[in-house]
């Protein structure tokens, strides 16, 4: 709640101003004394009557597969919501796959959410196999209209990654992954160019905040099957989590959080809807990893998640993981559920999906 500590911080600082003042002026004074306290109670209570004061938007970077799964189009539409709602400011919406039609479909999501212009950047060196296909990116690239053909015609994610860092402020940035890690590696291992003397590593220190990482099950995930965010590209997660010079926040949730139906009775121009159709079939809903990562990566842990601090997590070479007690690595946390938080979050999030571009945005909790 740092905006609104601030507030009254600064309240109290123009009342104890006012009442120094009315020791050596006191009818005047009490007059200002009045205002200040006038002032100061009315801000705090339109606060107060609005549920919780207004934060600053988290400036956030997305990282997405957008191929095996539908649940990267359910973070993205959720994303968009809170864009408009004034809660996130979206610097970019990258993709972590090989599969051609990846980006061009995280295009067209994002033309339907009327930011067509969005900057998209794609891996042009080594990463997840090509093959892992997708159920809906193809048909979705060919139905709804854009600009992007196929990952060809999108630049390089980490050159995109620096240009954007570097225009930034310092320690601003947030970025959340709900893919392979691939592009983080490539930005850790970029060296100076036109955007920022700094290299790949140094930027990030300088520039984000935290990272929020998608990826793994917890406390261990231990079956060696190349799927989920880790397996597919498992040299990037080993360097990402040893090498990542701020705080990585790891979230596994999602498999019992089950979202997506209300979507059926959207029109045929929404591409998320038909996303979910393609991948689902006659199945009524899919696991919310990517929304919920995507979620805590904007309104922070209050109130559905705790925060595990101790530990760090441990990545195998195949990308297997396991959370271990020790040693204490202080960049690593882990996301936990709070009792009872798990149904509230996934009312939530189905809101928060079926959000259509320029209507009202139900209400999200504040920011930690
Ligand atoms: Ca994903």
């Amino acid at each position: 709640m740092i905006p609104f500590r601030l507030l009254n911080d600064a309240s109290a600082a123009a009342l104890r101003r006012c009442l120094s003042a009315a020791r050596s002026a006191p009818a005047a004074a009490f007059v200002a004394v009045l205002v200040a306290v006038s002032v100061a109670g009315g801000i705090a209570g339109a606060a107060a009557s609005a549920g919780e004061p207004r934060p600053q938007p988290v400036k956030l970077i997305f990282d997405t597969d957008m191929d095996t799964d539908c649940d990267d189009a359910g973070a993205l539409a959720l994303l968009h919501a809170l864009a408009d709602a004034g809660r996130v400011e979206i610097l970019a919406t990258m993709v972590s796959s090989h599969y051609p039609y990846s980006a061009p479909c995280v295009e067209r999501i994002n033309r339907y959410f009327r930011r067509p212009d969005l900057a998209i950047g794609v891996p042009k060196g080594k990463g997840a196999p090509i093959d892992r296909g997708s159920r809906y990116a193809r048909p979705i690239a060919e139905k709804f209209p854009g600009q992007l053909k196929t990952n060809a015609d999108a630049p390089d994610a980490a050159q995109l990654y620096r240009k954007i860092l570097a225009a930034q402020a310092d320690g601003e940035t947030v970025i959340v992954t709900v893919g392979y890690l691939t592009n983080l590696r490539d930005l850790m291992a970029s060296g100076p160019d036109e955007h920022s003397p700094l290299s790949g590593r140094d930027l990030v220190r300088r520039k984000v905040k935290h990272y929020v990482c998608m990826g793994g099950r917890y406390p261990e995930h231990l079956d060696p099957g190349v799927f989920g965010n880790l397996k597919p590209d498992p040299e990037s997660a080993l360097a990402v989590a040893r090498d990542w010079p701020t705080t990585i926040y790891f979230c596994g949730l999602g498999d019992d959080v089950m979202t997506g139906e209300p979507l059926r009775s959207e029109g045929d121009d929404n591409p998320v809807r038909r996303i979910y159709e393609l991948y689902l079939g006659r199945q009524p809903a899919r696991p919310s990893w990517d929304q919920i990562a995507t979620l805590f990566a904007i309104v922070g842990p209050e109130p559905y998640w705790q925060l595990r601090r101790e530990g760090y997590n441990h990545i195998f070479p195949n990308g297997t993981n396991q959370w271990r007690a020790q040693p204490d690595d202080p960049r690593h946390v882990l996301i936990e559920w709070k009792p009872g938080a798990r149904d509230r979050c996934r009312a939530l999030i189905d809101r928060l999906m079926t959000h259509r571009p320029g209507k009202e945005v139900p209400p999200v909790p504040a920011t930690e």
